[in-house]
């Protein structure tokens, strides 16, 4: 090896014994926690940023000392006055810009992305370790997120004593987190009597909340859970396997919060079905559903007005055979249930029919001269035994006027 090899060889080694000795001498240490939590990390949105510095414990913040925070590219950081950031090193200090000498005071610069505090002069030292807190936009300006989703850092330096870090953050794209708190709600608590084996729909404001089915002997019980607090508009009615509904009924009540209300002795009015039209005399037959083993009172009113009643059957099927020969012209029928218990149900919607003129007395679809002989049994006759025999229903006169009428629908056979 030459003289120049040894040499060459001999500084090497020195080299590396200095470098072991002193192996951090160019080194300050990194802050204990460096952390930048943001108030909404949504891309392109505006956000609070609350960062936090946990001083080494030897360390110190102190007058002339600066903090500077340096913000990735893709952050727009406004031009921050003293109004819109929080300076606190375990005393809330003074934001000032510029520097003025003071115990408290410190200075906000914003340089592109960078944005330093500088401690002014007179300022009285932080405790070694403290935490420093710095709120960036507790108002309307704050920086803007990036566009993009990622993971960003935010550079916290300066010459305050500890040595650069860095905090990450995370800004996501079209994440919208949102908390639903369940809010208390009250239940309601329907029971009563419709008719055997009912469906019955219960609405809430005007929407099926809930459906049940009455039992073999009429009654339903169904509650309805999950309902917000306030005052509610229900409303009920049964439905049969062939359609056929009951009148609706309603009514407001106030569902309070963790409760169970309860409406008890509901009863339902009847289904109650008529023929739309019926030639006089045949017989007018009302019949429909309600609850068993009880009395249906039906009102028919027009030219004719006459209340009749039946007791449904332990199916709830009912059935009334008007025992009258009724007046020609419109008229409205509706009925009601009494339980025998003293509950009687309102009344059902009206309906509509209509008793039409005819000459066919026996009610053979044939007007011949059977008929005949039955109009000339009445025949001159005021309030005749036979009522149909006055065709034309003026009154009980059964005359010429019956008989014109009758040859004009003769049919004979
Ligand atoms: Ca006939
Ligand atoms: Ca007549």
């Amino acid at each position: 090896m030459t003289w120049a090899g040894r040499l060459q060889n001999l500084l090497s080694a020195l080299i590396i014994c200095l470098g072991l000795l002193f192996p951090y001498s160019a080194q300050a240490a990194k802050p204990d926690r460096v952390e930048d939590l943001l108030s909404d990390s949504r891309a392109g949105v505006t956000s609070r940023h609350t960062i936090t510095i946990d001083q080494t414990g030897a360390t110190s913040f102190d007058a002339t000392d600066t903090i500077t925070l340096t913000f990735p590219n893709s952050f727009t950081v406004p031009a921050f006055t003293p109004s819109d950031v929080t300076f606190n090193d375990g005393s809330a200090r003074t934001v000032v810009n510029p520097c003025s000498a003071g115990a408290n005071n410190i200075s906000i610069g914003v340089s592109g992305q960078v944005v330093t505090f500088t401690a002014c002069s007179g300022f009285s030292s932080s405790a070694t370790g403290s935490v420093i807190t710095i709120v960036l936009g507790t108002g309307a300006t704050q920086i803007t997120n990036p566009s993009t989703s990622s993971v960003y850092v935010v550079e916290t330096a300066g010459t305050y004593g500890d040595s650069a870090q860095g905090a990450a953050v995370a800004i996501t794209t079209g994440v919208n987190l949102s908390f639903t708190i369940p809010s208390p709600t009250g239940n309601v608590r329907f029971t009563g009597d419709a008719f055997p084996n009912a469906i019955i729909t219960i609405l809430d404001g005007g929407s099926v909340a809930g459906t049940g089915t009455a039992n073999s002997v009429s009654f339903f019980d169904k509650t309805i859970t999950g309902l917000v607090p306030g005052v509610h508009t229900f409303s009920i009615y049964g439905q049969a396997l062939d359609g056929r509904k009951t009148l609706t009924i309603s009514f407001n009540l106030n569902v309070i919060s963790g409760t169970t209300v309860t409406i008890s002795g509901i009863l339902l009015p009847p289904i109650l079905t008529v023929p739309s039209q019926e030639k006089r005399p045949k017989t007018f037959v009302q019949s429909g559903l309600a609850r068993h083993n009880s009395t249906i009172t039906t009102f028919t009113a027009g030219p004719t007005n006459t209340n009749q009643q039946a007791t449904t059957n332990s199916s709830g099927e009912w059935t009334i055979n008007v025992p009258l020969v009724l007046h020609l012209g419109a008229h409205t029928v509706s009925g009601l249930v009494n339980d025998g218990n003293g509950n009687q149900s309102v009344l059902t919607a009206a309906s509509n029919f209509e008793i039409l003129l005819s000459a066919d007395l026996n009610v053979d679809n044939l007007v011949s001269l059977t008929d005949f002989s039955m109009l000339m049994f009445n025949y001159g006759l005021s309030n005749p035994p036979n009522a149909a025999a006055d065709i034309n229903d003026n009154g009980g006169q059964v005359d010429l006027v019956d008989f014109s009428v009758m040859m004009f629908y003769w049919t004979g056979g």
